[in-house]
This record gives C-alpha cells, structure tokens and sequence, in this order.
C-alpha cells in the first residue's frame, strides 16, 4: 500500500503499531510531545518495553520508513495513540485526545483519513475530536473521513495480537470505516468488523467492564467463602467447568490502566443507571484493604504487635514491571497504616519505586512474620521454603494469587493463609 502515515502517541500502543506499518512498507512518521522518548527512538533505543519491539524498531529505522519528532507532517492518514486516563475524580481526561487532534489540525488535507485508537469514552469522536476537525474546513464523511478503532492488545504480546486478533472498527460513516479496514489490513489476520464510531468505543469500553465486573464478582465470592467454610479458587475452578460459566479469579485487587479505569466511563455517562459497573469498581478497589486487615487479624491472633510484613510483587500482574495503579501498592500502604513494617521484593521492578523495596530476597525476608504474595510472578514458584525457612521469625504466608505450592511450604513448616479460603479460619 503506498499511504503516508503520521501516528500521534508513541507510547505501548502507537509506537508497536507505527512500527508495524513502517515494516509493512508504508511511510510513517511518528510524532510524541515527549522530546526524550523522540530522541531515544530516533537513537534505536526504546522507553517502553515489548516483547520484539527492539528489532523491529531497528529495522523500521533501517529500511528508511519510519521517521520521528515533535511535531506532525503531512499525510494520508492520521492514527492518534495518546492516553485517556481518568481524573482524580474518576472523570474522563480527554485533553490528550483535544490536544493530539488540534495539532494535527493544520496538517489535514482533503481525502484523509483520521482514525483515533485511545478507548475513550462512547461518543468522544463525535464530541470531541469532530467539532476539532470541523474546523479544517472540510466536509466531514466525504472530503475527510474520521474512524474509531480501538487498540486490544495485552502488553508482553503486543506483535502477536495486533496481528491475530479480530479488530473492530467505527467509521462516522461506511466510507471511513472501509478505508480504515483497508489500512489495518495490511498486517491484521484477525477479523475486521465494521460498525460506527461511537459503538466501536462502547465494545472497546465493555470489553474491559466485563472483566472489572466479572473479577469482581470473584473477588465477592473469595469475601463470602472464607466466611462460610468455603474455599472460593475450588468453588470457581469446580463451577467454570460449567460450559457456560466463565468467572475470572480473585486477587487483591485490579490494576493496569485499562480495566481499572474504563468503566468510570460508563459510570460517568451514566451515573444513575451503571449501578453493577459502579459497583464492581467498589468492590475490586476494597481488596487491597482487605488483604491488608486479613494480614493485620492474622498477626494479631499470634499476638505479633508491629509485625514485619514482606510482599512478593509490586507489579500490577505477573511477569511484567509495570507497578503503575498496581494493587500491591494499595495493600502496602494499608499494612503501614495497620502499624505493619513492610519490606517489598520483586525481580521485575529493577529500579527501587520506594524505600520499603529490596532487589535481595534474602534481605526481605530476614526476620519477617508474614509472607504475602501479591503477583504471581514465575519467580516465587521457584522459591525453595525449605531453604528461606531459617530466614524468617514467624512461618506465615498469605498467598492473595493462590499461586505457591501450598504443599511444600506447609511441609517447610509455614502456615499458609489463602486468600478466598476459610482454610486456618482467621477473617479479614
Ligand atoms: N485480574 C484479576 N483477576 C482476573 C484477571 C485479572 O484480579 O481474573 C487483575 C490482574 O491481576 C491485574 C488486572 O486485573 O491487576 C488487569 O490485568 P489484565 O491482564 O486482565 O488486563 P490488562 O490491563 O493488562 O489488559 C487489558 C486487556 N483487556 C482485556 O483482556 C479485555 C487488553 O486486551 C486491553 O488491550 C487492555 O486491557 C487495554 O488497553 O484496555
């Protein structure tokens, strides 16, 4: 395909996509406000991590397609990757979104195509970015064509999922949807579904409030198993057997920058009728604090005042580094507040994020009272309790992933807590 492409947002979605197209043999010039993520790629070097990313940049740099800076250029189709987070009042931040779309603004030209991939909020294309666009003069929908098209790719698989996986995509009318599915067809092997604009957010939006919702019912579960002899991972595990059944798993709460925080969209578009979704957010931002209290009542029943606690994983989910809107966090700062010692160790976080962090695990375990597992991390399968038994004072895990081998540790001479389980019989 020979377009000219000017991709806005090189973060952990617009870089991988720009990269891609610039391997597929179309021009693109990627654009970022941050001067020092522009001047590390332009260098070959990344600010984010991928899986594949590193060589594909390379190449993408190498075959003379991909260009970087500050500012955009012209083109033949805009693709906007910028953030949309939520405000400290759980409102949609849409100024990334305004902004992208104002600077591409004078570059946009008759026959262009404006496809905008952040999940935002339903109606955002048509409220926000349309009355921008507006502006260029253009006849919208035959001189300029404007799509949603929602990224849905997990981190670590960015490269297999961007081109394995369906994709959905939103045109303010037919022709801006097919010219979209037409670009992404260069690499996309999944399906491509077309529909409008303002569904396409919706879909992206609920597929990331099913699981809030879906893990909060688990979540609600582990609560009422461990009050009425139940262990809720055997229930789940047991009911999910079910052909029909599909409840996610329990944990010490929900982090990430997605599922966390797309269905306060919903809830502010909505805030009398999204009642479960609210609700759900609720719940999953209650477990942390009740992983902690769970901690708390455990040392207390074994008359440890001012215990010492260590969490294994400060990352929001295994294998990865990010700690950002991680739970773990949450629960630390809970235990602190219980008047609990805490000492953090995870071997994906390379860069201490705080004081209470260590890089040596023998050093966070060294006369601890409780274990507590937060992520789990390949790694922590791997620890021998037999070996770190001596290190410790007391012998307690609580595992909130149900990840250890619960066997070994018991033989090891630890009492395991799990969170979910009315096993031991000591409520948070
Ligand atoms: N979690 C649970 N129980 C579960 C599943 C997850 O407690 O059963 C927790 C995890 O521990 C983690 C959080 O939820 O703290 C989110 O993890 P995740 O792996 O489910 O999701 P993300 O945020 O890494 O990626 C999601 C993906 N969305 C879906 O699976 C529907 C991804 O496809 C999206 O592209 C991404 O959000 C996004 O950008 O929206």
């Amino acid at each position: 395909m020979n377009k000219k492409l000017c991709v806005v947002g090189l973060g952990y979605i617009g870089l991988p996509t720009a990269v891609m197209f610039a391997n597929h043999g179309l021009k693109v010039h990627g654009v970022d406000i941050n001067e020092k993520a522009v001047s590390l790629i332009k260098n070959k070097q990344l600010h984010i991590e991928e899986n594949g990313l590193q060589e594909r940049l390379n190449a993408a740099i190498d075959n003379g397609n991909f260009t970087v800076s500050t500012t955009p250029e012209e083109a033949d189709v805009f693709i906007l990757a910028v953030p949309s987070p939520i405000n400290e009042d759980k409102t949609a931040n849409l100024e990334y979104v305004r902004s992208a779309t104002k600077a591409i603004k004078p570059y946009v030209k008759k026959g262009n195509l404006v496809i905008l991939e952040s999940t935002v909020p339903p109606r955002t294309v048509e409220d926000v970015m349309m009355p921008v666009l507006i502006e260029t003069g253009l006849n919208i929908g035959t001189e300029l064509f404007v799509s949603h098209s929602p990224e849905r790719v997990i981190p670590g698989k960015v490269f297999d999922e961007l081109v394995n996986n369906d994709r959905i995509v939103g045109g303010i009318n037919e022709e801006s949807a097919k010219m979209t599915e037409e670009l992404y067809r260069v690499f996309v092997k999944g399906t491509i579904h077309l529909t409008d604009a303002t569904t396409a957010e919706m879909v992206k939006v609920i597929e990331n409030t099913y699981r809030d919702v879906n893990i909060a019912f688990a979540n609600e579960l582990a609560k009422i198993s461990e009050r009425i002899g139940v262990n809720a991972w055997e229930a789940i595990k047991l009911a999910n057997y079910h052909p029909r059944v599909n409840i996610h798993t329990p944990g010490p709460g929900v982090g990430g920058h997605c599922i966390a925080v797309d269905p306060w969209f919903l809830v502010e578009l909505q805030p009398e009728l999204a009642n479960l979704v609210h609700m759900s957010r609720t719940i999953n931002d209650s477990m942390p604090k009740y992983t902690a209290e769970k901690a708390k009542n455990i040392l207390d029943s074994k008359h440890i005042q001012h215990g010492r606690a260590t969490v294994l994983g400060l990352a929001f989910k295994a294998n990865i580094d990010d700690t950002r809107e991680s739970p773990s966090l949450e629960v630390i700062k809970n235990l602190q507040t219980l008047g609990i010692d805490v000492v953090a160790y995870d071997p994906h976080v390379k860069v201490n994020i705080n004081d209470y962090q260590t890089q040596d695990l023998a050093e966070a375990l060294q006369h601890s009272d409780m274990i507590l597992v937060l992520t789990e991390h390949s790694e922590f399968r791997t620890i021998n309790p037999q070996e770190i038994a001596d290190l410790v004072r007391t012998k307690v895990v609580i595992d909130a992933k149900n990840y250890l081998n619960h066997q070994e540790w018991e033989q090891a001479g630890f009492e395991v807590f799990i969170l979910g389980d009315s096993k031991n019989r000591i409520l948070a």
